[in-house]
């Protein structure tokens, strides 16, 4: 077996895939990480190579330390990861403070980690500790109607989280908590990593203004569909206000309490204020 055989490798590969024919990845556009299973590391320590060139991560994230982690590289395009994975990612491995990583696959032609690695291990320390290690994944990409939306809407919790859940019944459902925004911020350090890292305390959904978004999930499925469903209710909300400044009607927030009831969700009252 090949090391891009193995599953989790595959669904990696599958999701960048997937991300790049839905146009959130121009250019170097995003990046996506992956906390591998013990079984993970089993499947894949074969194939590692040795090295003891340990790299600052830029941040502290303890509560990782000794993990492994599968990630997209710093300048490297996700149009190219199904073609070349051997080149477009990489398996690091923290070491036992969460300081310092080192490359152990991947990156053939050179290079390291993902400009946002302190926002994606950030995240991945809060996500790992508030469900019991449940979450894997965590993903950033430029989904163009979200990024639209930070030019026109204000940039507040409640109004992203209200707007959007309005747009599809299956919203509120599939991100009960809400969503997150972090002002515009300079990317890729450690100041924009905090801001993130605290939304996803209560979050799996962070807006980054003028740039993206930030989801957080259990697998690749869940975590893509997260993506998916919150950029294609930013499409629709993007075609009503090019329509009208007025909705006629919408869900409101009764509607939304009785949804939260027969679907079994709690909907944050904060949310569902009204107009
Ligand atoms: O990798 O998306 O936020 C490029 C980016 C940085
Ligand atoms: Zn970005």
């Amino acid at each position: 077996m090949e090391m891009t055989e193995i599953s989790f490798i595959k669904g990696f590969i599958r999701m960048a895939d997937d991300g790049w024919k839905r146009g959130w990845h121009e250019r170097n556009g995003g990046n996506l990480s992956y906390r591998m299973k013990d079984e993970d590391v089993a499947a894949a320590r074969p194939f590692f190579k040795k090295n003891e060139t340990w790299t600052d991560i830029g941040t502290s994230v303890p509560g990782l330390g000794g993990e492994f982690f599968l990630v997209t590289g710093s300048g490297k395009y996700f149009r190219n990861v199904s073609l070349n994975p051997e080149d477009s990612i990489a398996v690091i491995e923290l070491d036992e403070k969460g300081e310092r990583y080192r490359i152990l696959w991947g990156f053939e032609g050179g290079g390291r980690p993902t400009s946002e690695l302190p926002s994606h291990l950030m995240n991945h320390e809060v996500k790992k500790r508030v469900t019991d290690g449940k979450y894997r994944v965590i993903y950033h990409a430029h989904t163009t109607n979200v990024i639209a939306l930070t030019f026109v809407l204000p940039l507040s919790d409640e109004v992203f989280t209200r707007e959007l859940w309005e747009m599809a019944t299956e919203c509120p459902v599939v991100f009960p908590s809400g969503i997150g925004v972090v002002p515009w911020m300079v990317p890729g350090g450690r100041d924009i990593a905090v801001a993130t890292s605290k939304l996803m305390e209560k979050y799996d959904v962070a807006v980054w203004a003028h740039h993206g978004l930030f989801a957080a999930g259990e697998d690749f499925d869940l975590t893509f569909g997260l993506m998916h469903t919150v950029e294609k209710s930013a499409e629709i909300l993007v075609k009503v206000l090019s329509i009208t400044p007025h909705k006629l009607q919408t869900i409101k927030p009764d509607d939304f309490r009785s949804l939260a009831k027969d679907f079994n969700v709690t909907l944050p009252e904060r949310f569902l204020y009204e107009k």
